[in-house]
């Protein structure tokens, strides 16, 4: 059974929403070849003996829990001619096949792909997806097996399809200019049939005259003016829609009127100073993988939001379009970053991760680029930035980001702190840090002042001539605390509420800091022990919410201490 979907024009965050698509969520066959065993295969002779849920992961299925192989989706579409399929993300790689012919294959977990073929006879075809979640050692690898969350096999993500236009939106830019104004750069390239195309029509919020965008080559490039401008913020997450009409096709793209500057060492949105608290948040649930429900992710959002927390980092990878939309909703800022994770020499100059690396971070700028929600991008969490050999990767990604759009600051987690070379290559500083937990003083008791102090030393480093003009962040820092644990000493929920709310308490009075993205939402997946840590139980315990999102006292702690700040700010 295949669910026939129209894109409502209040669907989450589809990316160049088209009408008369297929969203192929449901049941598909299942099939699986365990580890080791040859990758090619002939569908004939494979075993669909199981049904399971795209999206969905199937090392998270009772059959095949936490197996690691090659997990073969099949189902039945009806279509014909040039088709356009468009998968969200899986992982850890994949192919497509269509009839039995390969027509895509996937090197990137987490990522978009956009895939045009010709589906034949109009008629019931058969697609089949191949996904693989055994381990690449290799050094061009994106997700390596010693990446503190888990490697998971499955399609995390939405599969659509719709007939391929004949114009295809290679890039659509709406890029805010002044939000106040209400003036945006629309920036387009388009393919395919784009010879003899001199113009794409331009028309906001379905009302008014259209506005022409000349296109030459399939490019456009010109600011337009916005009808009834109303700016985007937190507080207000206003979002206007353009049309792109080009060639007979029609896009349909929402956008927000904000603006976020980097000025003074200090964030700025929409021209007020902007201090971030929030959470690193991985998309991520114990049930289900990386394929989350809406309602989980809804359910967090509104919860964080609820906390008087004002953002998340999308840790350590591109987010879904999904999420990205539920955050433009609720007026949550985000810290959106390409797949890394203390990746060492032997990655970083290697030719082949550079140029995944690159092209991946590209595509996740051209996918989020509209999102108004998303301020800041990332990239190569915690790589070795302390070594020289790092710069030319590290210097290639910031000019990726600044290229697809130089509107947003870009930065990196860095946990070389002090060490770190990198750090003039980016616009805001960003210091993963650990005291109380690693390396530093590991007390049996929460010592605050040796935190504070930590904290202070990090903002002097960053206060000399060649940082003090970009903005200062902590992007993680944390403890661990087992659920139920309690009596304030390290690994309990008293020690984590104390370390947490020192440090909440720091950033919010400091000048010097933008903010800090708290380690981490809710404790989530890993493994019990491999090349950096051990974990116990399997489980990543530093979240403020335990895996099924039951508050810590921490939770409890943070949020009552944003709610006493916002109540003095308010009587101010
Ligand atoms: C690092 C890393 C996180 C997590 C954290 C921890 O900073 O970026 O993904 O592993 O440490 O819990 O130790």
């Amino acid at each position: 059974m295949i669910a026939k979907t129209q894109f409502s024009k209040n669907s989450a965050g589809m990316f160049f929403p088209r009408s008369g698509s297929l969203d192929l969520s449901g049941l598909w066959e299942f099939a699986f070849l365990p580890e080791g065993t040859p990758r090619t295969f002939d569908p004939a002779k494979l075993r669909f003996d199981l049904q399971v849920s795209v999206p969905g992961c199937f090392d998270l299925t009772p059959e095949y829990y936490l197996r690691r192989g090659t997990g073969i989706y099949r189902c039945q579409v009806e279509a014909g001619g040039e088709m356009e399929l468009i998968s969200e993300g899986l992982g850890l790689r994949g192919e497509f096949y269509w009839d039995g012919k390969q027509i895509a294959t996937v090197d990137a977990p987490f990522s978009r792909r956009v895939i045009r073929f010709d589906a034949g006879k109009p008629g019931v075809h058969e697609l089949l997806v191949a996904v693989n979640n055994e381990f690449d050692d290799s050094p061009s690898s994106l997700f390596r097996r010693d990446y503190d969350f888990y490697a998971h096999g499955g399609i995390y993500r939405k599969i659509t399809m719709a007939p391929a236009a004949a114009v295809h939106a290679d890039e659509l830019k709406i890029i805010p200019v002044d939000p106040e104004k209400g003036t945006v750069r629309i920036a387009v390239k388009f393919s395919g049939a784009v010879s003899g195309l001199t113009q794409a029509e331009i028309r906001f919020d379905g009302q008014g005259e259209s506005a022409i965008l000349p296109l030459k080559d399939g490019i456009g490039d010109q600011v337009f003016q916005v009808p009834s401008p109303h700016p985007w913020s937190p507080d207000d997450p206003f979002l206007h829609t353009a049309e792109i009409q080009a060639g007979g096709e029609t896009f349909s793209i929402e956008f927000g009127l904000r603006k976020v500057e980097c000025r003074n060492g200090k964030l700025y949105l929409n021209g007020a100073p902007l201090k971030l608290i929030g959470c690193n948040r991985h998309d991520a649930h114990p049930e289900f993988g990386y394929a989350v429900p809406l309602d989980i992710r809804l359910r967090d959002l509104n919860r964080l939001k609820k906390a008087g927390m004002n953002c998340i980092r999308g840790c350590h990878y591109p987010q879904s379009e999904e999420l990205l939309s539920l955050c433009d909703r609720l007026g949550i800022l985000v810290w959106e970053e390409s797949l890394g994770w203390g990746n060492n020499e032997a990655a970083l100059t290697d030719p082949e991760f550079q140029a995944r690396q690159i092209r991946e971070t590209r595509n996740m700028a051209v996918k989020s680029v509209n999102h108004p929600s998303v301020i800041i991008w990332g990239f190569l969490n915690e790589a070795d930035t302390a070594q020289e050999f790092a710069r030319p990767l590290v210097k290639s990604l910031a000019e990726t980001l600044h290229e697809v759009d130089p509107t947003r600051p870009v930065t990196f987690g860095s946990n070389r702190l002090t060490k770190d070379i990198c750090l003039d290559l980016a616009d805001v500083i960003s210091f993963n840090t650990y005291p109380g937990w690693y390396g530093l003083e590991q007390d049996q008791f929460c010592d605050q002042e040796n935190i504070r102090k930590h904290l202070a030393e990090l903002a002097e480093f960053a206060s000399r001539p060649e940082f003090r003009e970009k903005p200062l962040l902590i992007s993680e820092i944390g403890a661990e605390a087992i659920p139920g644990i309690y009596g304030g000493q390290r690994w309990s929920e008293e020690y984590q509420a104390e370390l947490l709310e020192t440090v909440v308490r720091h950033v919010l009075e400091s000048d010097r800091y933008s903010g800090t993205f708290l380690w981490q939402f809710c404790d989530t997946r890993t493994y019990i022990s491999n090349a950096s840590q051990v974990r116990a139980g399997g489980f990543n315990f530093k979240g403020l919410l335990d895996r099924y999102r039951n508050p810590k006292i921490s939770w409890r702690r943070i949020s009552d201490l944003l709610k006493n700040n916002q109540n003095k700010e308010d009587q101010v």
